[in-house]
């Protein structure tokens, strides 16, 4: 019998396809196999060669697929890694650093705003300069491009001029490394000082101009409801920025802010203000403003407040109250308690030595040096670490046992070292508690995170560590780091380089890149992520504490890398917390960037630190307000270091 021909071959097997359903796929895969098997080898490699061409085509030209592909890879990563894992540098370029943790909806972007922006972005990545009313609609007449943020109108400006440039020039180069600036849209590799010193003077300016005209006079601006609030009624936001407005050349400025101050500030008020917030944003704003303009007018207003601070002492322990009314001269403590808080009444020496220094009437200085020495010799410290609490009454520490860098100790540590810098590094009692403590820093409240060793400073009460840190902790790599300048260990240093990645982390492993207010680290072995916050704590105040560290790791290392960080921070702020009619205003939630909600107030430390602080970050000028010269109170208002013979 001859071999059946293909026909008689189909004509059988399509007889067997009246069964089942099996069995028809059973036939096809016989039918195909055998038709496979029938074809020669050059045909079977022509076929699979095609269909291979095919696939890669197909994949190719289908990048949501990909997109698909290379979400499923980073599903399937461990979050942690996906998360902290640098991606690789090219020759030139810093390496791109950890994102934050996305929530998973937002997968497959890296872009951080709202979803109506990000739609609206030009392929070419640069901002919009016209993005829609969410609300309304329609366009806002603001030529930066707003959207509606319930009700209050939000810039969605992500970047500056400064910025767009970049984009600019990389798109003109087209190359990969600008698409990864772009995407990125934090790197500052092309920008030159002049462009990061404009974009932080934009800042400033449109803070002011928010200030300007719906806050002057006042203490703060509330942005979103264009007015302002008061705590002591004394144009708080004003002398806060008045050394800020004159180091960055903001002169039209700071002459209608000082003409407000000849005319308009008036001491002479029956009001209540806290002892350590008037002392550190008033007298040392002015007395700041007088030692960069030499004018005799902010001396005359620096001696008034002081002089009406002072009742504040009269205390059976010496210890200050925390309140004083400066119409009435009188003080008192909160009405809750006859505490104070150590910070408050351990930061207030630079400014009152200064006072004393410059009026030549010792007073000032007699009754804040009798506070340190009273802290100086109580017992309940921990190897050098204070309690938070003091009583006005006892002079004792009250509340013992529990030691923190946050608030309400914080400064304590920033002054010692600080008063020791002052008074030109003679004054050794400071020097010696100063590192004493940075001791029982390290001994009892340094640890490091899991899974990714970030070091940092958590608390300890009655024993027990808690790996809780407040954003206020962020001051202690500038101290530090200025302390090695200063000729301390370099083991201080070295700890404040390991605190400032943290800090740094602390912003960006958020969703919106801002740090929230106090964070909690993961210590235990088998932990996915190191930072941990929790709900009450996700607000974000505009605090300067980690660009202040910014600034001083720079001056003291060059490397560039602190300048990106706060380049970074800066454009978080201008994306999520800038409002469009002038200021800007504290978020409640640094992990939601659809709705970060904004608490409608600009503290006037924006201002007076935070913004001052960028500001000298990017400027190569070491000589403006040169570290050998010159001390910043705990509020960022420099004073001088005495000359060898006034100490
Ligand atoms: C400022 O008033 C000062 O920096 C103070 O020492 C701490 N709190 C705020 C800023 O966060």
């Amino acid at each position: 019998m001859h071999p059946p021909s293909r026909q008689d071959y189909v004509a059988i097997t399509l007889g067997q396809r009246g069964g089942t359903y099996n069995n028809g796929k059973q036939w096809r895969r016989q039918s195909c196999w055998r038709k496979w098997k029938q074809l020669s080898r050059l045909q079977r490699s022509l076929i699979l060669f095609t269909l291979v061409l095919l696939l890669i085509c197909g994949l190719a030209s289908y990048p949501t697929l990909t997109d698909h592909l290379r979400a499923g890879e980073e599903e399937t990563m461990h979050p942690l890694v996906a998360r902290v894992l640098p991606e690789p540098a090219k020759p030139g370029q810093l390496p791109l650093l950890p994102r934050p943790e996305q929530p998973s909806k937002r997968k497959l972007s890296n872009k951080r705003g709202p979803p109506l922006l990000q739609n609206l972005q030009p392929k070419n990545g640069n901002a919009s300069n016209t993005v829609e009313d969410k609300a309304g609609g329609g366009k806002e007449g603001d030529e930066k491009g707003v959207i509606s943020w319930r009700g209050a109108v939000i810039e969605t400006e992500q970047g500056t001029e400064g910025a767009k440039d970049v984009g600019a020039k990389d798109d003109a180069a087209g190359n990969q490394e600008a698409k990864t600036v772009k995407e990125s849209d934090h790197s500052n590799h092309n920008m030159t000082e002049a462009d990061w010193l404009a974009a932080v003077k934009d800042s400033f300016r449109h803070a002011w101009q928010g200030y300007k005209d719906f806050a002057w006079g006042h203490d703060e601006l509330r942005p979103i409801s264009k007015s302002y609030s008061e705590w002591f009624g004394l144009g708080l936001t004003l002398i806060d920025a008045l050394d800020t407005m004159w180091i960055m050349g903001l002169k039209t400025e700071f002459e209608e802010a000082k003409a407000w101050v000849a005319t308009e500030l008036s001491f002479n008020k029956n009001v209540d203000v806290n002892l350590f917030e008037s002392t550190i944003r008033i007298l040392g704003g002015l007395l700041s403003t007088y030692h960069l303009t030499g004018d005799a007018l902010f001396l005359e207003k620096a001696k008034d407040i002081g002089s009406r601070l002072m009742p504040a002492f009269k205390t059976p322990s010496k210890i200050p109250y925390s309140d004083v009314n400066i119409g009435k001269g009188t003080a008192h403590p909160p009405r809750w308690t006859s505490d104070s808080t150590v910070a408050e009444v351990t930061s207030i020496q630079l400014e009152f030595r200064e006072l004393s220094r410059l009026t030549q009437d010792p007073q000032y200085e007699a009754a804040v040096a009798e506070v340190m020495n009273k802290v100086h010799k109580l017992d309940g410290k921990l190897d050098g670490l204070v309690p938070m609490f003091i009583n006005t009454n006892s002079g004792q520490f009250t509340h013992q046992g529990t030691f923190t860098l946050g608030a309400r100790a914080d400064s304590y540590y920033e002054y010692l070292l600080k008063q020791w810098l002052q008074g030109g590094k003679k004054e050794t009692q400071f020097l010696e508690d100063y590192l004493q403590a940075i001791e029982g820093v390290k001994k009892n409240l340094v640890q490091r995170t899991s899974p990714n060793g970030l070091t940092f400073v958590g608390e300890l009460s009655h024993g027990q560590f808690s790996p809780k840190m407040d954003h206020l902790v962020c001051f202690l790599p500038g101290t530090l780091a200025l302390g090695t300048h200063n000729g301390l260990p370099q083991d201080h240093m070295d700890l404040a380089k390991q605190m400032m990645e943290t800090c740094y982390q602390m912003y960006k492993q958020m969703e919106t890149g801002l740090s929230p207010e106090i964070v909690h680290f993961n210590m235990h072995q088998g932990s996915v992520r190191d930072i941990e916050v929790k709900l009450a704590d996700r607000h974000n105040l505009l605090r300067p504490e980690t660009v202040e560290s910014l600034f001083y790791l720079y001056r003291f290392t060059k490397d560039h890398k602190y300048r990106q960080w706060g380049w970074e921070i800066l454009q978080n702020f201008n994306k999520y917390t800038k409002v469009s009619s002038g200021g800007y205003t504290s978020v409640n939630n640094v992990r939601d960037p659809d709705y970060p909600s904004p608490r409608d107030k600009m503290e006037s430390f924006f201002l007076g630190e935070t913004l001052k602080y960028l500001y000298l970050l990017f400027s190569d000028d070491f000589k403006l307000i040169n570290l050998d010269e010159y001390v910043f109170n705990t509020e960022a208002h420099p004073l001088p270091i005495w000359p060898s013979s006034a100490a």
